[in-house]
């Protein structure tokens, strides 16, 4: 017998590898599997329109498209129930704008039809209609800035009355502003504040009577008994409240009064003079002098700072155990555009609303460059921004409406915001740019509202 070389062997088996594949499986064409196509992302997002994309499917003729206006494709927009598409898009136009859409797609391939894709969920972009402005957008809240006494106005007068309905001062009503020694106040910078809200019918925030960063020296300095002392914060909060009743709607009361991841109540000067329980106290004064005002404590990280939350909650639930006055929080919301989450921002909120008192966003800025690697707003960064402007809108206006007080930003042109000084850094943190325009971050405080 002949040896087979290799070269033969190898031979051999692949005639035989052919043989095998065109022989016995009687070769039909409908038993192969039909893949789902991969749809992905809207592009080219308008107020009236978007382009629908999938992947290509091997072997598929076409596809068909379901655009729907609910997640359970129980609503299809007219025509789009399955419409046969031989691309891998589709523009969609005449739409509305604002609204969300969804779609999916199957591959098809002689009577064979594959699974659902993934489904796509997308907005329209929001067309905003000229006259619209924020504060005439807001049924359920206040919307604030927060301002100061040497500008108002110009643009800034122009764009307060326009968009806002509430305005904080931003350090004129503290007491280092307002009680600049023991024998004298000056009340003039808060009552250009208040007189400017009052003939144009916005609505004043009072902020904050009592906050350790605005000490003056001589309260700190304080020659007298811890009585004598007490007696002198009661005097100075039925002086102030007393002076702006009936025209200051709501004060926050004591600010940032808890140290930060320890939850400890700082050592202040008040504390050390009136004990542990001047909160409570500070609380009563502003009450027997105005029993209408709304009371607020106010401060930051309530949402980063799981430690301080719990320590405040805790103070809030022990002063309505005891019949302390207090109608609400103010959480600062000095925040990124990435962070915190809005799950956690939620659950938060939801502490305030589960004690029925009001929910006042009190300092809304939200930085778009934490990390120092912008020298200009990108436009990426300028839309996360938006994102989260539109997230802080949404969040407040879906909870009950009797919860909701406020929304303030901390200032209205990005160059004079107080985070490039504290920070010592650019950055674009508010609605408006240096030239009063309006921003993303604006349209989507405006989409948020609607
Ligand atoms: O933005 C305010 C800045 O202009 C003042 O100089 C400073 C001191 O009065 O206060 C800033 O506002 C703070 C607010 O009153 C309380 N939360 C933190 C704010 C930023 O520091």
């Amino acid at each position: 017998m002949k040896r087979l070389s290799g070269f033969s062997i190898w031979l051999l088996f692949a005639c035989s590898l052919i043989m095998a594949s065109c022989s016995g499986s009687g070769g039909s064409e409908e038993e192969f599997e039909l893949g789902a196509p991969i749809a992905k992302q809207a592009t080219d997002i308008t107020s009236s329109g978007f382009t629908a994309n999938w992947s290509r499917v091997y072997k598929a003729e076409s596809y068909l498209l379901d655009v729907a206006t609910d997640i359970d494709f129980t609503t299809f927009l007219s025509g789009y129930k399955s419409k046969a598409v031989s691309n891998l898009n589709e523009e969609i136009t005449n739409l509305d704008g604002n609204v969300s859409y969804y779609y999916r797609v199957r591959a098809v391939s002689g009577s064979i039809v594959s699974d659902n894709s993934n489904l796509i969920e997308l907005t329209t972009s929001f067309e905003p209609d000229p006259d619209q402005t924020l504060k005439n957008s807001s049924d359920n809240f206040l919307i604030g800035v927060a301002l100061q006494s040497s500008k108002l106005n110009g643009n800034y007068d122009e764009i307060y009355k326009r968009e806002f309905s509430s305005l904080t001062s931003e350090y004129e009503m503290k007491m280092n502003v307002m009680h600049p020694s023991q024998d004298s106040y000056d009340f003039g910078p808060a009552d250009a504040i208040v007189d400017y809200a009052q003939e144009n019918g916005i609505n004043v925030h009072g902020h904050s009577l009592i906050w350790h960063n605005s000490t003056p020296d001589w309260v700190t300095n304080f020659q007298g008994s811890d009585q004598e002392f007490e007696d002198m914060i009661e005097g100075y909060i039925t002086t102030v409240v007393t002076r702006y009743k009936g025209k200051v709607t709501s004060w926050d009361v004591v600010n940032e009064a808890f140290e930060d991841g320890s939850g400890n109540l700082r050592n202040s000067i008040y504390r050390q003079r009136m004990g542990d329980d001047y909160i409570a106290k500070c609380y009563q004064f502003v009450r027997a002098a105005d029993p209408d005002v709304l009371l607020f404590y106010n401060d930051y990280s309530m949402v980063s700072d799981q430690t301080k939350q719990n320590a405040v909650f805790s103070m809030v639930d022990d002063f309505i155990a005891r019949d302390i006055p207090i109608d609400g929080l103010g959480f600062q919301l000095h925040i990124q555009y990435d962070y915190p989450a809005k799950a956690d921002i939620e659950a938060a909120v939801q502490k305030v609303v589960d004690r029925d008192l009001l929910m006042h966003f009190s300092e809304l800025d939200i930085r778009v460059n934490p990390n120092n690697d912008l020298t200009s707003l990108s436009q990426d960064r300028s839309l996360a921004q938006k994102a989260k402007y539109k997230e802080m809108v949404e969040i407040l206006k879906s909870i009950p409406e009797e919860n909701a007080y406020a929304l303030t930003v901390w200032g209205l042109v990005d160059n004079e915001s107080w985070l490039i000084n504290f920070h010592g850094q650019q950055d674009w943190p508010l609605l408006f740019d240096s030239n009063f325009e309006k921003k993303d971050a604006y349209y989507g405080f405006l989409e948020g509202l609607q």
